[in-house]
């Protein structure tokens, strides 16, 4: 057993803040594993398979999987003065419920306006307010558990639209944020930290063994000669495509010829056609190529000059296969900069689509209604009814589709009237699918 507790955390994740808080407040410390919540160590989930952050797992072997647990497993006595459990039960309760459904408004059914849950939080921090007036913090004029407790949660709601908090009429609480927000403890709290990597994992000898899924960027190594990307095409197709069963020829044809390379910086070029993702701008990822050929080979029940609407632009590369495919292609990217980068370099190999668009791939694209097949590169929480009302009867939708417990799997639909048929083909990563559009 490790002589330091470990803490498996999430830098941005609320409750792990007031954990980290309260662990450097008593002075202890910890080997700190920094988790990818789509991607958590195995190491994690064996000691805590509901598989939240933050867990702490003690010297002798305990584990602690509640934030709660922890700060009072490390807070000094005079922490647990006052009424802190009521305000933890408040904030974890209602204000968090809340702050969800305003905050993340569209992972919701239920939520129409999110005005509405705003308001919810804002009574809670009217009573914060009054308490605020009294003293400095919480429980009297030093900081206690319920500050630090509090705190990460308050800060997020401020941070949503930061413009409307400080025009509202909360002095005090603005004061305490602020205080806390500026103090070393915060600030040392969220030094950023790589992602941990699991010793397990590093160097698997064998990454051709499974057809596993993944949309973790791997970092580029060194360069590879321009020369030398035909042959590790080849190479591709040969050792990653066909053995996994890859067998439509249309797409082995579109897969053989699509400069994967040139949709990345040279310096990764090297990395082009290996078997994993890649990271690109915006915290996105260009899909394995195993991927991008087995969404194409979903679509090859279509006739080749079928319209197919992209969802996810990204970089280009999906699209470009497409375009390869034969079908007319829309393709839709909410990142205004991807979308920009993805025209040239399509528009350089003179595989430009027939729509490109900067636009919220949630709400489909109306004007170019109806589509025979809508493919998503981004992970959904239930598809989305654009999409259902946009494809045709008899049409597809593929994308990947996160269900309760957090896992993603790759989905096949058609459609059937007003039903989808289901097929499911397997757990998948794909970065998850948001709303709205960024002009940056
Ligand atoms: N009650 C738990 C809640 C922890 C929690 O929900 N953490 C979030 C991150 S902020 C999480 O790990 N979510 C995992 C997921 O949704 O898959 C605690 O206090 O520790």
């Amino acid at each position: 057993m490790s002589a330091q507790p470990i803490l498996y955390t999430f830098r941005r994740c609320p409750y792990a803040i007031r954990a980290r808080m309260a662990l450097r407040y008593a002075g202890i410390e910890y080997e700190h594993r920094e988790v990818i919540l789509r991607d958590r160590p195995s190491e994690m989930m064996a000691i805590s398979p509901k598989g939240t952050v933050p867990v702490l797992q003690l010297s002798n072997g305990e584990v602690l999987e509640e934030s709660l647990d922890i700060m009072l497993w490390c807070s000094p006595e005079e922490w647990l003065v006052g009424d802190w459990k009521e305000l933890v039960e408040v904030n974890d309760g209602k204000f968090k419920d809340n702050l969800d459904r305003y905050k993340y408004s569209n992972r919701f059914d239920d939520v129409e306006k999110p005005e509405v849950h705003r308001n919810e939080v804002l009574n809670i921090l009217a009573q914060y307010e009054q308490r605020l007036g009294k003293s400095l913090f919480f429980c009297g004029d030093e900081l206690t558990l319920a500050d630090v407790a509090l705190a990460p949660f308050v800060r997020q709601f401020a941070n949503t639209d930061m413009a409307w908090f400080k025009v509202q009429n909360l002095p005090n609480v603005q004061r305490w944020l602020e205080e806390i927000l500026a103090s070393e403890l915060f600030t040392e709290c969220m030094e950023k930290h790589e992602q941990w990597q699991s010793p397990m994992t590093q160097d698997d000898p064998n990454p051709l063994a499974e057809a596993i899924i993944s949309d973790q960027p791997a970092q580029p190594a060194k360069l590879a000669e321009p020369a030398e990307m035909s042959k590790a095409r080849q190479e591709m197709v040969e050792q990653q495509l066909l053995p996994r069963g890859i067998s439509d020829p249309r797409v082995i044809s579109a897969m053989s010829t699509t400069p994967r390379h040139l949709f990345l910086p040279q310096e990764a070029w090297s990395e082009a056609y290996r078997d994993h993702p890649l990271a690109i701008e915006s915290g996105q990822t260009i899909s394995q190529p195993f991927i991008v050929a087995m969404m194409s080979e979903l679509l090859s029940p279509l006739q080749a000059s079928a319209k197919v609407m992209e969802i996810g632009t990204g970089c280009g590369y999906q699209t470009a296969v497409l375009v390869a495919l034969g079908y007319e292609v829309h393709s839709i990217e909410r990142i205004a900069s991807l979308s920009h980068g993805a025209r040239k370099t399509l528009g350089e190999i003179d595989s430009l689509p027939s729509e490109l668009l900067v636009g919220d791939g949630m709400m489909g694209n109306p004007a170019g209604a109806p589509y025979d097949a809508i493919i998503s590169t981004a992970c959904a929480r239930r598809v989305p009814k654009a999409w259902i009302d946009q494809v045709v009867e008899g049409g597809l939708i593929i994308t990947p589709v996160k269900r309760f417990g957090g896992k993603q799997y790759l989905m096949r639909y058609t459609k059937r009237g007003s039903n989808l048929l289901k097929e499911d083909l397997g757990l998948v990563r794909f970065v998850p699918l948001l709303s709205g559009v960024d002009e940056s």
